[in-house]
């Protein structure tokens, strides 16, 4: 017997910002389809957003499928076009059963339920609610048991009893197999797959402005960290991901399961990145490991800062002191991460003079990315009753944290929107010129694609239309930085293919882990297989240095030259070696007088056709291997006390051995 189908799709919504940065995949339905398939039915995703299709599209779709069941998620912003899919579906078929769920429909049910399209709200975690709903509808029987809906029922609203949280988040199906892979790409990082993997549900915080404290009532659950990387394992495998975000609220509350995650994600040194975001106060709370987030794949991290001024965070009870979030966004940067974070503007007490400061103090903080948002009053949020006398905007299609929707006292709704396209653009001009004088190459990269990305998106460029165009001071930068960006992607891939980078944080001064590093006869320490260092052409390093080297593999010693190829003190390295298989070394030195970042990229020669594919991997693996050792012993050789002693004692003579 054919299962009954049932159709989730995505809310054809877009307003710009994150959109920028990639195509992301809906997480909530690969659990919802999970629970709809362990009931029975056969489900089917279609994520009209990411296909950046609109209502005509769907309308076909659902005629296509021809589903005994269509679903949909709304949070505010995307809930009125949420509606609009249950209504086509009804006039397509009055028969089509209908549900919605997700943040808005939970709290504002009965809303929802005044349109005739939608017969069933799904009201919190939905899992076990849609599970044991579609299994009571198929038996055709009054779902009043149901624990967690509201729905219609002879003119009145029937609203049973909240469902508790399930208890154990490792026990959810995932139906990973209905996702159109192709689809989701993380634009930053090139040729990547972008997948999503939960850790974690909710927040025990309770940030006034927050829908999310309230929609998981201040509760916090964790999964297994050996199921979270099982999981993470299980994508970059089967489907190529290596990009992935955590979606969680907060997936560091538990700082021993959260270690304990980091550590599986090091342990199995799969070639990903990781998104996240946190809390100011756990990035302080884990400064001795977040060298580890580094080590596990974790580049970029969004951390709620929200407000520059103690006063308003006390307002919106978040939790946090101001030298917090700056102490936070310093260290992330120390560990060689990308931060990004948000400033809120727009509240009824904002002047012009309230936002030049936050805008200045934003500088202060100085994260990679600022987000300069407007209040948006979630109609379910503990702040609302505050912020209502304030709207001027009831569109729920504007609460989307972009387009201002709260009248301030002293300023009228033109002079917000104006304010925050001025913060955007004062904050980025100081970012473009910082910028360009970066030495991580991993983390320019990233900024510039981001950058460019911005400023070719149809959000920004339309937001600047409305007060002028780019500045040319900005425009030029951008050319500038986009050509150095092509030039960077020309070398690497006519004169080579850059196989491996890996980076270490090192407590040890920068000049001091150069000067190792940049000690030729000291390598042999450090690289396993290096024998010997000999007739170094000059006296001390510089570019154009070359040197005689011998390296044993499995008791056979090879001979070659090598040549310095570029070299920046205390900045750069850059090592040619010629043999059979030609091979580069760069080495990159970030850090201070406490801390060194020191990143190296492993690049080869591109090799013949036949022979390119089994090198390619060979090289690869092996490489990954030698070069977290070799970082790994400078780490230790660098944080060694004696070793200052023993740089001492080493001058590089031409033929010397020290
Ligand atoms: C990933 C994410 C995105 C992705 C969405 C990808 C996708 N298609 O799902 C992207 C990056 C595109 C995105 C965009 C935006 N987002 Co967003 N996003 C998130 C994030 C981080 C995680 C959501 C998630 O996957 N959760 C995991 C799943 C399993 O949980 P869930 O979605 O809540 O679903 C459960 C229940 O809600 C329920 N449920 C939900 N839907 C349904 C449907 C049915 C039928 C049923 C039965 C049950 C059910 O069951 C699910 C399983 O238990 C949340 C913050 C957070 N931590 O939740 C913000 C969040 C949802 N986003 C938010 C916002 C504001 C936006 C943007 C407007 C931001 C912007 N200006 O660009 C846009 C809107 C664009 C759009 N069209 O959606 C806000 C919403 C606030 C609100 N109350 O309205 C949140 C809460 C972030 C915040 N800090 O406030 N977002
Ligand atoms: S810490 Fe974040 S998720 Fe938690 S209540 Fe505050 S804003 Fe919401």
């Amino acid at each position: 017997m054919q299962r009954k189908r049932i159709l989730f799709i995505t809310p054809p919504y877009h307003c710009g910002v994150v959109e920028v940065a990639g195509r992301w995949l809906p997480l909530t339905f690969v659990y919802l389809a999970g629970a709809a398939r362990e009931a029975g039915f056969e489900p089917i995703i279609y994520d009209a957003m990411t296909k950046g299709v609109g209502f005509k599209e769907i309308e076909q779709k659902i005629i296509e499928v021809n589903p005994s069941y269509v679903a949909t998620t709304a949070i505010t912003s995307t809930f009125p076009d949420a509606l609009e899919i249950l209504k086509i579906a009804k006039e397509i078929n009055n028969e089509i059963i209908t549900i919605i769920g997700g943040v808005h429909p939970t709290f504002m049910y009965k809303d929802v339920l005044k349109n005739g399209c939608v017969d069933y709200v799904v009201r919190g975690e939905g899992e076990e609610t849609l599970r044991e709903l579609l299994i009571c509808l198929d038996l055709d029987k009054d779902p009043e048991d149901i624990k967690g809906i509201a729905y219609r029922k002879a003119h009145k609203i029937i609203v049973t009893n909240d469902r508790p949280f399930i208890r154990d988040l490792d026990s959810l199906p995932t139906a990973w197999d209905l996702i159109e892979w192709r689809d989701y790409r993380y634009f930053v990082i090139p040729n990547s797959r972008l997948g999503a993997v939960s850790t974690s549900r909710g927040c025990s915080h309770n940030c006034t402005f927050c829908s999310q404290q309230k929609f998981w009532h201040q509760t916090w659950r964790g999964r297994d960290p050996e199921k979270v990387v099982a999981e993470i394992e299980y994508l970059h495998k089967k489907y190529g991901v290596n990009v992935f975000l955590f979606p969680d609220e907060y997936p560091t509350q538990d700082r021993s399961r959260w270690e304990k995650l980091l550590d599986l994600l090091i342990e199995k040194g799969m070639d990903i990145y990781l998104l996240m975001e946190t809390r100011a106060a756990d990035i302080l709370r884990d400064r001795d490991i977040l060298w580890k987030y580094r080590k596990a794949g974790i580049v970029h991290i969004y951390i709620g800062v929200e407000a520059t001024d103690q006063e308003t965070l006390d307002l919106i009870k978040k939790d946090v002191q101001v030298e917090t979030g700056i102490e936070a966004i310093k260290l992330i940067h120390e560990n060689g991460m990308i931060t990004e974070t948000s400033f809120i503007l727009g509240f009824p007490h904002e002047t012009p003079e309230t936002i030049q400061r936050t805008l200045a103090l934003s500088k202060i903080y100085n994260p990679d990315f600022a987000h300069y948002l407007a209040l948006a009053p979630w109609p379910y949020a503990d702040m609302y009753k505050e912020l209502k006398p304030y709207i001027v905007e009831k569109d729920y299609r504007k609460y989307n944290l972009i387009d201002p929707v709260i009248k301030p006292e002293h300023m009228t709704i033109q002079e917000i929107d104006k304010a925050i396209i001025n913060c955007y653009q004062s904050f980025y001009m100081g970012k473009l010129t910082e910028i360009m004088s970066m030495t991580d190459a991993f983390k320019k990269d990233y900024l510039i694609r981001s950058m460019k990305l911005m400023m070719s998106s149809s959000f920004i460029v339309e937001k600047l239309g409305n007060i002028g165009t780019i500045p040319p001071q900005v425009d030029k930068l951008i050319r500038k930085i986009g050509q150095v960006a092509e030039t960077d992607r020309k070398t690497q891939l006519d004169e080579d293919v850059s196989a491996v980078t890996k980076s270490i944080i090192i407590n040890a001064p920068i000049e001091k882990v150069f000067s190792f590093v940049a000690n030729p006869y000291l390598w042999p320490k450090y690289i396993t297989g290096l024998k010997e260092i000999t007739n170094i052409s000059t006296d001390k390093i510089t570019k154009g240095t070359t040197f005689g080297w011998t390296y044993s593999i499995r008791g056979v010693n090879i001979s070659g030259q090598g040549i310095v190829a570029e070299y920046e003190e205390n900045k750069k390295l850059t090592l040619q070696m010629h043999s059979l298989l030609p091979m580069r070394e760069t080495i990159l030195f970030s850090g201070d007088a406490e801390k060194t970042i020191l990143t190296i990229d492993v690049g080869y020669k591109k090799a013949g056709k036949i022979l390119s594919f089994l090198f390619n991997i060979a090289r690869r693996t092996l490489n990954i291997v030698e070069t977290t050792a070799i970082l790994e012993k400078i780490k230790i050789l660098c944080e060694q006390n004696n070793i200052d002693k023993e740089d001492n004692k080493i001058y590089i003579h031409s033929g010397s051995n020290k």
